[in-house]
């Protein structure tokens, strides 16, 4: 019988991946699910032997890193539609072939920015603490008052997948839809909604935003202080992209003084941490990066990585190439 291809597994996946990954490969487990460093990247690279490795947005795959991994490695599979945890020109330059998962995540994505867009809109977060705090005294014609999604613009920066997702959802919701995309979509796509060839064109539109770009160094600090001006008083902002699109140094005050009525993230610049002023403001609907986080959609990215590693052990291209 062939021998089995070697995997380095970064991270504990869901049982049926693990279950189709111990049945195809011969693969180092992470059973223990630690988060590894630099270091242990490349030693664990080394003492696999590897050729394959299968990771996840937690590891950092710098052009260091990359720099110093084996020969034998030759094909790295995120486990994440967004790659911008590695770096594709070091990549590119050493010949590693990296896949990624596009199309699987698109709707629970896409719902979370809904989720984000509505929580912050109507304040979920401070009518969820009442209750837990055990301090609904009564019904206030006042009380809980958020602002209506139904009717209102939405400005969509970054009209991909998961952005095209976000705009059928809100159609849903009646909302105009508006998209900063640097090419216009074909109307077959488009469906009604507006392009705006910049954002500053866009920003002036958006009651409500839902960032859904690709993060890295393109898009680094995009909703900075003087895009936040452009804003109509009192947008709601969501984002489940990347936290570094937004300079958390100009949302922070832009919600304090209310010239943005409130946020919903669910990503971070430097996850697991994030700005903790967040956490005094009462105006934000804070998640823990769950956008893709579903049992359905979390499978499906197994199999995407396994189907594009599957691919390059037969010899063919995988389907879903970065570089
Ligand atoms: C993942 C994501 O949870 O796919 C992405 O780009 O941001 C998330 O869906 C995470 O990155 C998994 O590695």
């Amino acid at each position: 019988m062939a021998q089995k291809p070697k995997l380095f597994v970064t991270r504990k996946l869901p049982p049926d991946v693990e279950a189709r990954l111990r049945h195809d490969y011969d693969a180092l487990h992470n059973d223990n699910d630690a988060v590894y460093g630099p270091d242990d990247l490349v030693r664990l690279s080394m003492e696999t032997k590897c050729e394959g490795i299968l990771t996840c947005g937690t590891e950092k795959w710098t052009a260091d890193v990359i720099s110093r991994l084996p020969d034998h490695v030759k094909v790295l599979a995120t486990f994440s539609v967004g790659y911008d945890h590695i770096d594709v020109d070091a990549a590119e330059k050493k010949g590693l072939i990296v896949t990624n998962t596009p199309d699987v995540l698109t709707a629970a994505t896409a719902d979370i920015s809904m989720l984000c867009l509505l929580g912050a809109g109507r304040q979920a977060q401070n009518s969820e603490k009442v209750l837990r705090e055990g301090a609904w005294g009564r019904w206030e014609p006042m009380g809980m008052l958020g602002v209506d999604v139904t009717g209102k613009k939405l400005g969509i920066y970054g009209m991909g997948r998961i952005g095209q997702a976000v705009a059928q959802r809100a159609r849903g919701f009646e909302m105009e839809i508006h998209y900063c995309n640097r090419t216009r979509l074909p109307a077959d796509k488009e469906l009604g909604a507006i392009h705006h060839p910049t954002p500053e064109d866009m920003l002036p539109h958006c009651q409500f935003l839902s960032i859904n770009s690709p993060g890295g160094a393109d898009t680094l600090h995009f909703l900075n202080a003087e895009r936040i001006a452009l804003l109509p008083d009192g947008a709601v902002v969501a984002n489940t992209a990347r936290g570094t699109v937004i300079d958390d140094n100009a949302l922070i005050p832009a919600l304090q003084s209310g010239k943005v009525g409130a946020a919903g993230l669910d990503v971070f610049e430097n996850e697991p941490g994030f700005d903790k002023r967040y956490l005094d403001l009462d105006n934000v609907f804070l998640l823990p990066h769950v956008g893709s986080a579903t049992i359905e959609t979390r499978n499906g990215m197994g199999f995407r990585a396994l189907d594009n590693l599957d691919a390059y052990f037969a010899g063919k291209e995988p389907g879903d190439r970065v570089v």
